[in-house]
C-alpha cells in the first residue's frame, strides 16, 4: 500500500485576522504551532513515517512541514519546495478582511471568489510592489507563469505539471510522501485525486492542520481517503472555514 498525506498549514497570522492571504508569505501564529505539533504527534501516534515531504515557498506551510517532522524525528528526509504548490493567487483582494469583503460585496460575490471554479478576484497591477515578478524567490520562473491572480481552476493548471512529473511519481520509489501546503492549493489537489465535478467543489473546505490520508494500491489507484482526527471536530472546523467569508 502506498500513501500520500496532505495537510493545509497551522493557523497564520492572517487566518487570525480572517484576511485573504494567498501569496504573501504570513508566519503561523502560536496556534498555529500548537496545531502542527499536534498533527505531528497525531501522525506520530497512528504509526506514520515518510520517505519525501513536499511543501510550498511559503513560510506557514515549510514551517509546519518542520514541526511535524520534528514530532517524527524525520528531520532527516528529503524535503522539496515548489512555488507550484503556493496557495492560489488571491489578487487584489489579499491583505483585506473577509468579513469587511463581505458587508462591501456582499456574502455570495466573496463565496464566488472563495469557492468557485473559474471566477478569479482582480489581479494584481502590473507595478504593484507584491507582484511576483519583483519578489526574488520567483527569479527562476518564467514571468508568464508567474500570477497576478487566480481562479481555482488556474492554481489547479500550475500545480499539475509539478503533481504529475515529480510529486505523484516518487510514490514508485517511496511508499508513503507528505504534502504540506494550502487551503486552496490542496483542494485543487483533492479535487484531481478524487474526480470531483468543477460544480461540487465549492462544497469543500480544508481545516488548517489537519492529516488527510489517501492511500493507493501497487498499480497507484486510489483506494481510502480519510481525515486523522475527531470527525466531529473537523467537521465542526471546515464549517467555520466555510463562515469565514460571512458578513459579521
Ligand atoms: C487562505 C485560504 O489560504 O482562504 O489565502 O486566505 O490556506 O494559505 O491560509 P491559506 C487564504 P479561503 O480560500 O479559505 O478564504
Amino acid at each position: 500500500m502506498k500513501r500520500i498525506v496532505l495537510l493545509r498549514h497551522g493557523q497564520s497570522t492572517w487566518n487570525k485576522e480572517n484576511r485573504f492571504t494567498g501569496w504573501t508569505d504570513v508566519d503561523l501564529t502560536q496556534e498555529g504551532v500548537a496545531e502542527a505539533v499536534r498533527a505531528g504527534e497525531l501522525l506520530r501516534d497512528e504509526g506514520f513515517t515518510f520517505g519525501k515531504a513536499y511543501t510550498s515557498y511559503l513560510k506557514r506551510a515549510v514551517k509546519t512541514l518542520d514541526c511535524v517532522l520534528d514530532k517524527l524525528d524525520e528531520a532527516w528526509i528529503p524535503v522539496e519546495k515548489s512555488w507550484r504548490l503556493n496557495e492560489k493567487h488571491y489578487g487584489m483582494l489579499q491583505g483585506l478582511n473577509k468579513s469587511e469583503t463581505a458587508e462591501k460585496y456582499g456574502e455570495e460575490q466573496v463565496h464566488v471568489w472563495r469557492r468557485s471554479y473559474d471566477v478569479a478576484p482582480d489581479p494584481l497591477p502590473e507595478d504593484d510592489p507584491r507582484n511576483p515578478r519583483f519578489d526574488v524567490r520567483y527569479a527562476c520562473v518564467p514571468d508568464a507563469e508567474l500570477p497576478r491572480t487566480e481562479s481555482l481552476e488556474q492554481t489547479i493548471a500550475r500545480i499539475l505539471p509539478y503533481w504529475h512529473c515529480v510529486v505523484f511519481p516518487s510514490l514508485m520509489r517511496y511508499d508513503s510522501l507528505l504534502v504540506v501546503a494550502h487551503g486552496n492549493s490542496l483542494r485543487g489537489v483533492i479535487k484531481h485525486l478524487k474526480g470531483i465535478p468543477d460544480d461540487r467543489i465549492a462544497a469543500l473546505n480544508l481545516p488548517t492542520a489537519v492529516p488527510y490520508v489517501f492511500e493507493f494500491d501497487d498499480a497507484l489507484r486510489l483506494v481510502r481517503d480519510y481525515y486523522l482526527g475527531d470527525p466531529e471536530e473537523i467537521r465542526r472546523r471546515a464549517e467555520a472555514v466555510a463562515r469565514q467569508g460571512s458578513a459579521r
